[in-house]
C-alpha cells in the first residue's frame, strides 16, 4: 500500500486535512495533537463507480493510501517528528495560505522552509552514518557507502535536496536504507482561504514556479471548507461543491497526484464477486501485474484478457467490446496501462 506522511508548519491545516483524506474527527487546531497519527484511506475513482453499476459486485475494493499526519515542527523538536515519516513513499507538504489566528501568510516562503528542513535532516542523518562509519573497526561494511555518503552530505551542506545528487547504482544502492526526505517523490498542497479558491492569489506564480522546479505536483484545496461540505448529508455536497467551484473533491487531487509523483497506476479486475483496483508502476508487464494477485498466476500465467475503461464506457458492454475488436489477448510482456480491465488466464 502507498504510504504517506503529511508534512507541514504549525498551523499549516495538516490535520484538517488529514482528516478530510481519511474521515477521521478530532485534532484539529494549532498544537492541538502532540503524537502522530495514522491511518488508511480508500482512493475514490470514478472508474470504479462504474464497474460496481456495471457487475454489481459482491464486495468493492478501491486503492488505498496510508496517511500519517506528523504534529507541526516544534522548535527544536521538529526534526525529531520527521524520521517517522522516513518510511513513507511519498511526502505532502502543506503549506498555510489562509490568514486565520496565525495572522498574515506566506507560503512560499513556507515551502522554502520546509525544503530545508528536509535538507537539514537528512544532513544530520547522513553526518552521523559517516561518523559511525570512522568509528566502527570493521571493514566489512559495504565499500561503496563511505563515497556515497561523503557526496551525499557535501550536496545536502550547500542546500541541495538528496535527489539532485548523482550516484553510480552501487553507491545509490548502499544509500538505500536511508531513506532520505529530501529524496522522496513530493505533493505540495496550497491550503487555500476559502475566498480565494479557484481564483489567483499572490504566491500562486511563484508557487507554480518553484513546484515545477522541483517537479512536485502542486494541488490548491480549502482543506476546512471541504471538511465542512463532507460532514453535509451525501445529496447536499454535490451542489455545494459545485458552487463553489470544487470540481474534483481535495482527496481526489492529492491522491491523483501522489500517484503520479510515484508512476504509479491502476489496473482492474471486476466481476459479481468483486470490483478491486491495484495499483501498480507504470511500465509494469502483465506478468508482474499479474504477480500482485497472486505469485501463483505470475507464475503459470498463459494469457491476460484485456479491455480498458476508456473503451467500455465508450462502447457500453463487453459483448460491444469483443465485436469491435477491443476485448484481446495479450502476452506476459505486455505493458499493462492506466485503466486496463485485466483477467489472466494461468495454470499451475
Ligand atoms: N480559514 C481556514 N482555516 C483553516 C483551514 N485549514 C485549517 N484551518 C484552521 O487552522 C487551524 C489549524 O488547523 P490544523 O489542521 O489543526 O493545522 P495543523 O497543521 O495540523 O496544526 P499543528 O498540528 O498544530 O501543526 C484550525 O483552527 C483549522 O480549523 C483553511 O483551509 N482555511
Ligand atoms: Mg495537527
Amino acid at each position: 500500500m502507498l504510504t504517506c506522511g503529511i508534512v507541514g508548519l504549525p498551523g499549516a491545516g495538516k490535520s484538517t486535512l488529514f482528516n478530510l483524506l481519511t474521515g477521521a474527527e478530532g485534532g484539529v487546531g494549532y498544537g492541538a495533537k502532540k503524537e502522530a497519527r495514522t491511518q488508511v484511506a480508500s482512493v475514490p475513482d470514478p472508474r470504479i463507480d462504474y464497474f460496481v453499476q456495471m457487475f454489481k459486485p459482491k464486495k468493492v475494493s478501491p486503492a488505498q493510501i496510508q496517511f500519517t499526519d506528523l504534529p507541526g515542527p516544534e522548535s527544536g523538536r521538529g526534526r525529531q517528528f520527521l524520521d517517522q515519516v522516513r518510511p513513507c513513499d511519498a511526502l505532502i507538504l502543506v503549506l498555510r495560505a489562509f490568514a486565520g489566528p496565525l495572522g498574515e501568510n506566506n507560503p512560499v516562503g513556507e515551502l522554502n522552509q520546509l525544503g530545508g528542513e528536509l535538507v537539514l535532516a537528512d544532513w544530520e542523518l547522513a553526518e552521523k552514518r559517516l561518523e559511525r562509519l570512522a568509528a566502527s573497526k570493521k571493514k566489512t561494511e559495504d565499500k561503496n557507502q563511505e563515497p556515497a555518503l561523503k557526496k551525499l552530505t557535501a550536496a545536502l551542506e550547500e542546500g541541495k535536496p538528496a535527489k539532485t545528487v548523482e550516484l553510480t547504482e552501487d553507491e545509490a544502492k548502499a544509500l538505500e536504507g536511508l531513506e532520505l526526505l529530501s529524496a522522496k517523490p513530493t505533493v505540495v498542497v496550497a491550503n487555500l482561504a476559502e475566498d480565494l479558491f479557484g481564483k489567483s492569489y499572490s504566491a500562486q506564480t511563484e508557487l507554480q514556479e518553484f513546484c515545477g522546479n522541483s517537479r512536485w505536483p502542486l494541488v490548491e484545496i480549502c482543506a476546512q471548507l471541504e471538511l465542512e461540505i463532507a460532514s453535509l448529508p451525501q445529496e447536499e455536497r454535490g451542489p455545494f461543491l459545485a458552487e463553489i467551484g470544487i470540481a474534483q473533491p481535495g482527496i481526489d487531487l492529492v491522491a491523483q497526484a501522489a500517484y503520479r509523483s510515484l508512476d504509479l497506476i491502476s489496473y482492474f479486475t471486476v466481476g459479481e464477486d468483486e470490483v478491486k483496483a491495484w495499483t501498480i508502476r507504470r511500465g509494469t508487464t502483465a506478468q508482474d501485474a499479474a504477480g500482485k494477485i497472486h505469485s501463483d498466476i505470475a507464475r503459470g500465467f498463459i494469457r491476460a484478457e484485456v479491455y480498458h475503461y476508456d473503451d467500455l464506457r465508450e462502447h457500453k458492454s463487453i459483448a460491444n467490446l469483443r465485436q469491435a475488436g477491443l476485448f484481446r489477448l495479450e502476452g506476459k510482456e505486455y505493458i499493462v496501462r492506466d485503466g486496463d480491465v485485466m483477467n489472466f488466464r494461468f495454470n499451475v
